[in-house]
């Protein structure tokens, strides 16, 4: 349990303020967060303290809205932070008040740990390298004491361990050996794990199993070019180019951005990663709000194998180690292809100064394939109307020690969001004997590497808006009509319908999902009639990758990540419930009303036409196959957020078609095509001796 003292502390620093953000929702700038730091400093002057986190302390719903549509006064910039302090328990946190230099609220949480950050990740492998117990361990396993320079370890946080519980800030080292140092370790995974503690350096403890696995001795199994190269070559591929000669169809103010009818916020922080906020659709001039703040606040990720200490490998990557925080720098044309805008990320180090990561987001348009199209077969398909769709792509890549998270918000032109996470990366991996069973609970995805199965769960968190304030949520099922074949109301027994049933307790919305009601679920305005269909105007979540968590009731994970068993669960609004799994996950034991436990309560709470937010679970299960391994390519993972009963017809007919010819056209055209203006000129056909063969309407012209 977080045990709270109030610790009456107030402190005014000297400088002066830096320079008032464009907007109250934009991350802390360099300035802001190097004014943050000085005046914790000054407040702790004389103590030993490191920086976990300093961060924007967003403005409440309420006042956000007060400013941005009913002339508000501006939410004062605040910012919120976490110390540690030498020798001393728990964490110290507090928020500054930055226009005012002032820091106020502040506390000293016991009982908890905080966030790993990457420093304290990068130290733990020199840690191991120098602990006598380590070094001994590695030489039974078949390192050399002189090759200790080859042992890895990926530093995970130690999931919750009933020895240590949190009194110390403990990681566990995944173990590996390198050969060389352009090998890639997964395919030498060591069977021990040291346990380390992060804030005295040392090796505490080493979990050593009762059956010992030595160090493969088969070659490396690598990714990198020379590897390939070697083994077989590259394929013949040519490149495929983006040009956008006119540049991009958005337009950017600090983070507020405009696209099509779209416009929101963009932000970022150590946690969350990218956070998109006031997302509003431009509805021929009347711009109507969808969603107040929509973000990934938590994820999971429990391994399958319940030998060893193996249990203890179920990531809260978000909560423990931080989306922004593992977010990469991202490169031109690599990760992102065409016209591209970036923002920066910014954070403060353990000292206290400020480190920013290059281009942390990566803004921009791609090509979506047909957006909508309609062809006559009367007159051999010459009446037809083609539209292309272009999608806006806000966009990071995380890296979580092995694995990749690349995460991808996509805004459509029909007024949908489609949120698309690709995995790839690295599976984790531990050791297998020669002839060793590594099934059910995982598979030999090379010689002597044994890849267990796992969940990848991720936690959406939406704060909506759907047309205005006073929503509702509801189970969308189609079902077949409950009346009797040959009954009166059901004479042909053809009968189906949509039901919903729209959640008027916290209790009842925790619902799971259905595939064979195609159960979606929506978000809707109750306030707000479609004129025509006599429907609330709502945005219906569409999403079918949404496995159960499959770790037992009041095991460990499930403890810790209580949203993860459901995929729906809606709580009430309030301005700190942002993360599910707690505000200090690293350690929790997953006990008491931690997080959404705690706001699910009795599941009595209220929640039609009101202020609600919405965590959704969806993910995969992954057992994995050697098609993973060395390096797994990406798999999708997709949910897609659409309007219906928000507009009154198609919101995408007012883009401009790629092609269009009425009937009474074509005859006046006897057979010439009418090439709009925005045909891609670009394409062209793949072999031009069997061009006349492969003549469409909408690119010949004859
Ligand atoms: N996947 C667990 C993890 C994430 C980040 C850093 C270390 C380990
Ligand atoms: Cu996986």
């Amino acid at each position: 349990m977080e045990r709270l003292q109030q610790i009456a502390s107030q402190t005014t620093a000297s400088a002066q303020p830096p320079p008032l953000a464009n907007h109250p929702l934009d991350p802390l700038s360099i300035q802001e967060i190097k004014a943050v730091v000085s005046i914790v400093k000054e407040n702790y002057s004389g103590k030993n303290i490191s920086f976990n986190v300093v961060t924007l302390k967003e403005p409440s719903r309420k006042s956000f809205i007060e400013w941005r549509e009913k002339n508000g006064p501006r939410p004062p910039r605040l910012a919120f932070f976490v110390i540690l302090e030498a020798g001393k328990a728990g964490v110290q946190e507090g928020v500054v008040d930055i226009g005012n230099l002032y820091l106020t609220g502040l506390k000293h949480v016991q009982g908890v740990q905080p966030i790993l950050t990457v420093e304290d990740l990068c130290a733990t492998e020199s840690i191991i390298r120098k602990d006598p117990t380590v070094i001994e361990q590695c030489r039974l396993s078949g390192v050399p004491a002189d090759e200790m320079h080859k042992v890895y370890c990926d530093p995970w946080t130690i999931g919750y361990d009933e020895r240590w519980g949190n009194s110390r800030r403990l990681q566990q080292a995944m173990m590996y050996y390198r050969a060389n140092e352009d090998d890639s370790q997964y395919s030498h995974p060591l069977d021990f794990v040291p346990i380390v503690d992060t804030e005295t350096h040392e090796v505490i403890f080493i979990d050593i199993p009762s059956i010992r696995r030595p160090l493969s001795k088969q070659p490396h199994s690598n990714f990198y070019p020379a590897d390939v190269v070697n083994k077989y070559g590259y394929r013949d591929h040519k490149p495929i180019n983006v040009t956008q000669p006119e540049g991009v169809s958005f337009k950017m103010e600090g983070n507020v951005i405009e696209w099509e009818n779209f416009n929101f916020h963009i932000g970022f922080n150590y946690r969350e990663g990218i956070v998109l906020s006031d997302i509003k659709f431009n509805d021929h001039g009347k711009n109507r709000p969808i969603f107040h703040r929509m973000s990934l606040s938590e994820m999971i990720v429990p391994y399958g194998d319940p030998t060893f200490k193996h249990f203890r490998k179920h990531a809260l990557d978000i909560g423990e180690y931080g989306a922004g925080y593992m977010t990469n720098p991202l490169s031109l044309g690599c990760d992102c292809k065409g016209v591209i805008h970036y923002l920066d990320a910014h954070f403060a180090e353990r000292s206290g100064d400020p480190i920013t990561i290059k281009n942390a987001i990566c803004i921009h348009e791609e090509d979506d394939g047909i957006l909508y199209k309609h062809s006559d077969f009367r007159d051999n398909f010459s009446t037809s109307i083609v539209t292309r769709a272009t999608r806006l792509v806000i966009s990071q890549i995380f890296t979580a020690a092995n694995y990749e998270y690349c995460i991808y918000w996509n805004f459509l032109q029909d007024g949908s969001i489609r949120l698309d996470i690709k995995l790839t990366g690295i599976l984790n991996t531990y050791v297998a004997n020669k002839g060793e069973k590594t099934g059910p609970y995982g598979t030999q995805v090379y010689p002597h590497v044994n890849a267990h199965n796992h969940q990848h769960l991720f936690s959406l968190r939406i704060d909506p808006r759907i047309d205005g304030d006073g929503n509702s949520v509801a189970s969308s099922d189609v079902v077949s009509d409950p009346h009797e074949l040959g009954s009166l109301e059901n004479p042909y027994g053809n009968g189906w319908f949509g039901k919903k049933t729209i959640y008027k307790t916290v209790a009842e919305s925790l619902t799971h999902a259905n595939a064979e009601t195609s159960r979606s679920w929506d978000i809707l305005n109750p306030n707000s009639i479609n004129p025509y269909s006599g429907n609330p105007a709502s945005y219906k979540i569409v999403s079918t990758q949404t496995p159960r968590l499959l770790a037992k009731e009041n095991s460990i994970p499930s403890k810790r990540a209580p949203w993860a068993r459901h995929a729906m669960n809606v709580v009430k609004y309030d301005e700190d419930r942002l993360y599910p799994s707690g505000v200090y996950v690293p350690q929790s034991s997953g006990d008491g009303p931690i997080g959404i436990r705690g706001w699910i309560g009795d599941g009595t709470d209220k929640i039609e036409n009101t202020d609600v937010i919405v965590f959704h679970t969806f993910g995969i299960s992954h057992v994995p196959a050697p098609e993973d391994f060395p390096l797994m390519p990406a798999e999708p993972i997709t949910l897609l957020m659409r309007p219906r009963n928000f507009f009154t017809q198609n919101p995408a007919l007012d883009i401009k078609p790629s092609y269009a010819m009425t009937t009474s056209g074509a005859k006046k055209l006897n057979g010439e095509t009418d090439v709009s203006s925005i045909l891609d000129k670009t394409s062209k056909l793949a072999f031009s001796n069997t061009s006349a063969s492969f003549e469409g309407s909408c690119c010949s012209k004859k």
